[in-house]
């Protein structure tokens, strides 16, 4: 092992409070597309266009069909080995072996995928894990805030009811749009217009329906626990996000503000790079399971 993989490993041994953040890079080995490097999605798309309210009250279709898109691929995926490593964080018993001192562990992901969560339930539901969770410890509590929403969740624009729907399509007149498309790209800028009365509907009062995601100007989810978190945080792992979008973007450094270690798992160097304590730069799916086997 590398002098910085067994620094880094010393330092995340004597944690207490230990949090991930996490972004598209997590899922990229999932075949999730990202959003701004090589092959992300805002490459070709234009962000305002699809992920504001103002975008979605312009063209509901247009947003409805590129959402639709990619729910479709993300019922398709499955979690990658990062996601693995993670899940096994939340298991107090797997936990206290790396970090024998660690007291609470968070993953504050921006990703919508769910696949952070399908990661620990398949874990929690192996018969190995169970016999080891049914020792003395269980899961760490609501170990995982998703704090961009979830892309399964539909939600109503005038009640506020709000529940997660994995039917695909959701509607059939997505299901129709869809047979043009060959990609994101096709989703997100074909316009084929769908009336807003075949559009997804709130279960709960025949409102118009929208994806139950956090887009540009609107208020994250789980903030005043997130920021708990943080303010208690003396270990943060920042895993596959290019740290550009707030409020996730300013967790790290206030982690080390008050004297907390960062640690950055990237393909690519950031600027910030040079303010963290660790930087290992490569794909998260191997460079995890190298550190945590
Ligand atoms: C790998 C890898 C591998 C690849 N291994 N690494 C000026 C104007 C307007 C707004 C603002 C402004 N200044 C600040 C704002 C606020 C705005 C913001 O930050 N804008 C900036 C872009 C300028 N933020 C907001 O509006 C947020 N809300 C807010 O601040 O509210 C405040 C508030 C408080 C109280 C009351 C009311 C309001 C909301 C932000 C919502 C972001 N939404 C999206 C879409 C979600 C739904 C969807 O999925 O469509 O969230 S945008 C998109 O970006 C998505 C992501 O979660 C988010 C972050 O992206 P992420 O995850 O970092 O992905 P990438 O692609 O950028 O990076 C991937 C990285 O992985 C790269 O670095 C790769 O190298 C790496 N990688 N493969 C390891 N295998
Ligand atoms: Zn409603």
């Amino acid at each position: 092992m590398s002098d910085a993989a067994d620094a880094f490993r010393d330092a995340f041994q004597n944690s207490k409070h230990i949090v991930v953040i996490a972004g598209a890079g997590l899922s990229a080995a999932s075949g999730i597309p990202t959003f701004r490097d090589g092959g992300g999605m805002w490459r070709s798309l234009e962000a305002t266009a699809l992920a504001t309210p103002e975008a979605f009250n312009k063209n509901p279709s247009l947003v409805w069909q590129f959402y639709h898109y990619r729910r479709t691929k993300a019922l398709e995926a499955k979690p990658n080995a990062a996601h693995d490593v993670i899940a096994k964080m939340s298991v107090p018993t797997y936990l206290r072996k790396v970090a024998p001192a660690a007291q609470s562990f968070h993953l504050v992901t921006q990703n919508v995928d769910r696949l952070s969560v399908s990661a620990l339930n398949a874990l929690l539901a192996r018969p190995d894990s169970q016999a080891e969770l049914a020792t003395k410890h269980t899961v760490f509590r609501d170990s995982i805030l998703e704090m961009h929403g979830r892309i399964y969740d539909v939600k109503c624009t005038a009640c506020g009811f709000c529940e997660e729907d994995r039917t695909d399509p959701l509607c059939p007149a997505l299901g129709a749009a869809d047979a043009s498309f060959n990609n994101y790209h096709d989703a997100g800028s074909k316009d084929v217009h769908i009336p807003e009365n075949d559009l997804p509907r709130c279960a709960a009062c025949g409102a118009l329906a929208r994806p139950g995601v956090v887009w540009f100007g609107e208020k994250p989810y789980h903030l005043d626990e997130i920021n708990s978190i943080v303010y208690k945080a003396d270990m943060c792992l920042v895993i596959g996000t290019s740290s550009t979008v707030r409020p996730a973007s300013t967790y790290a450094y206030r982690v080390q503000r008050h004297g907390g270690k960062v640690a950055v798992f990237n393909l690519a160097p950031s600027e910030k790079d040079e303010q963290a304590d660790f930087v290992f730069s490569g794909p998260c799916e191997t460079i995890l399971p190298s550190l945590f086997p």
